[in-house]
């Protein structure tokens, strides 16, 4: 079977967030199980392009509301993602150093026609399109109802949610960049008067998914905005788990890391890299040391995190370490603190994925107070390299953490999501480490965990022939 998947990110070529994580890992597990998968995304400026080699495979042009755009699709020859990967490059609205900004409805519009352009020319058409994200969602409806995608009509397509926070709506006054479709189908563009292309998919596509099965049971409820239309939907709506490339989030071969580490040389292995993050960064290595990486956003809880660690720090005997930026103000707050707790608290305000990979492996604890956590991949590598996660009980945190104090348990879940909640939990952190029979345990337990893509690989697969079975019997 042919999947093509559809989105905005892919690991390593341009990353944001987990999207680049499971775009650029999903289809290598899809290949393994014997499928043909293979991505496409726009040709950035960013660094990761600019220092690779790339040849072109296609060029011509689009036309929206008047306007030429000339594109050109490239495939790397300097490099191998383990699946077949085309950039889709279109000067001044793809060819730029950032992956979103103000004008991401013209930029993703001229991508999405780009992509569905080139694929007219195809031979041989993909029997699935997997559209990612509100980025890719207005595929279903253009292959299903746009005349000009008449020849793509019969190929099957799903929607992934990865945050339904962003939906990626426009005002009807653009309604002109689609091309011709029947006039009776404009409902399907709408919702709540405005033309929202994450609804739209939801309604077109043949399936949709979320990332955690329980992101979806939320979802129901509170999708900012969506939640009766998913509920109208649900019969077609799956939740599966996302899963984590494990050839990449390895201890043991981790070219990042200070020391690489297996099972047998956790203590050994995570204290080398502890000493480097505490060296570098002057804090404690013989503290515990709680860490936060991700965005500093409120939809991550980031904004608690300022009061929370201060209170955590009342008790100075552990050590805290944050990785990320986002909102102004919450890294201003970050700052001031690595003033204040000069000794117990650092952070780097800013991204880097080896320094994201070395604090996974430094780690005792992680601390994720999300607010709304779709899946969640932090918590996974974290587990993988034998830190202890500390989570809200929501999406896939939800699905993927049980609290030491249920049967089996591992981690800290928090109830509540509030200041207090979170230095609670990092002073329960703090006595759980004390304990280091215990702590050691529970360390051993969540490496053992198996969260790679096998299982969820082949969930997908089960998806996919489901909706590509049933186009082929419309046929025939
Ligand atoms: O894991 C990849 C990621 C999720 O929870 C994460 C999120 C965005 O918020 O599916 O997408």
């Amino acid at each position: 079977m042919k999947i093509l998947h559809i989105s905005a990110e892919c690991f390593p070529v341009a990353k944001v967030g987990g999207l680049a994580d499971v775009v650029g890992a999903l289809p290598k597990y899809l290949n393994d199980l014997g499928e043909e998968a293979m991505v496409i995304m726009p040709f950035y400026k960013n660094s990761f392009i600019q220092q690779h080699q790339f040849q072109v495979v296609y060029q011509s042009n689009i036309n929206i509301e008047g306007t030429e755009f000339n594109f050109e699709v490239l495939a790397p020859t300097s490099f191998n993602v383990g699946f077949s990967i085309y950039l889709i490059s279109i000067p001044f609205l793809l060819s730029v150093n950032y992956v979103y900004s103000h004008d991401d409805l013209d930029r993703f519009f001229a991508f999405q026609m780009s992509a569905l352009n080139w694929l007219k020319t195809w031979h041989k058409k993909p029997d699935v399109i997997h559209c990612h994200d509100h980025h890719a969602a207005l595929i279903p409806f253009l292959i299903s109802q746009c005349y000009l995608y008449e020849d793509l009509k019969d190929i099957a397509t799903v929607l992934t949610i990865h945050n339904a926070e962003y939906q990626g709506w426009f005002s009807h006054q653009r309604i002109g960049m689609f091309p011709m479709f029947p006039f009776n189908k404009v409902g399907l563009l709408d919702w709540y008067g405005m033309i929202n292309p994450l609804a739209i998919a939801i309604k077109v596509a043949d399936k949709v998914t979320t990332v955690s099965p329980n992101y979806l049971q939320e979802l129901m409820h509170r999708a900012n905005g969506l939640e009766g239309l998913l509920r109208t939907e649900s019969y077609k709506c799956v939740g599966i788990l996302n899963g984590i490339d494990t050839d990449i989030w390895n201890p043991e071969t981790d070219e990042h890391l200070i020391e690489n580490y297996s099972l047998k040389t956790v203590e050994w292995g995570k204290q080398a890299n502890k000493n480097w993050l505490c060296k570098e960064y002057h804090l404690d290595p013989s503290k515990p040391l709680i860490v936060f990486i991700g965005r500093l956003v409120g939809h991550k809880g980031a904004d608690l995190l300022a009061t929370a660690f201060e209170w955590a720090l009342y008790k100075p005997e552990v050590s805290i370490f944050l990785l990320g930026n986002g909102e102004e103000s919450i890294e201003i707050r970050q700052n001031q603190l690595k003033n204040s707790y000069y000794s117990n608290f650092n952070c780097y305000i800013g991204y880097s994925e080896q320094l994201a990979h070395r604090i996974y492996a430094a780690a005792d604890f992680i601390v994720i107070p999300s607010r709304v956590e779709p899946c969640g991949l932090n918590q996974l590598y974290a587990m993988r390299y034998g830190a202890i996660p500390i989570v809200t009980k929501v999406g896939g945190l939800k699905d993927t953490v049980v609290d030491v104090l249920e049967p089996n348990g591992f981690g800290i879940c928090m109830e509540a999501i509030n200041e207090g909640t979170i230095a609670h939990s990092m002073w329960r952190a703090f006595e759980l480490y004390q304990n280091k029979d215990r702590f050691f345990s529970l360390r051993i337990q969540v490496m053992n965990k198996n969260h790679s893509w096998d299982a969820s690989a082949k969930e997908y697969m089960k998806l996919y022939r489901s909706i590509y079975q049933r186009e082929n019997e419309l046929k025939s």
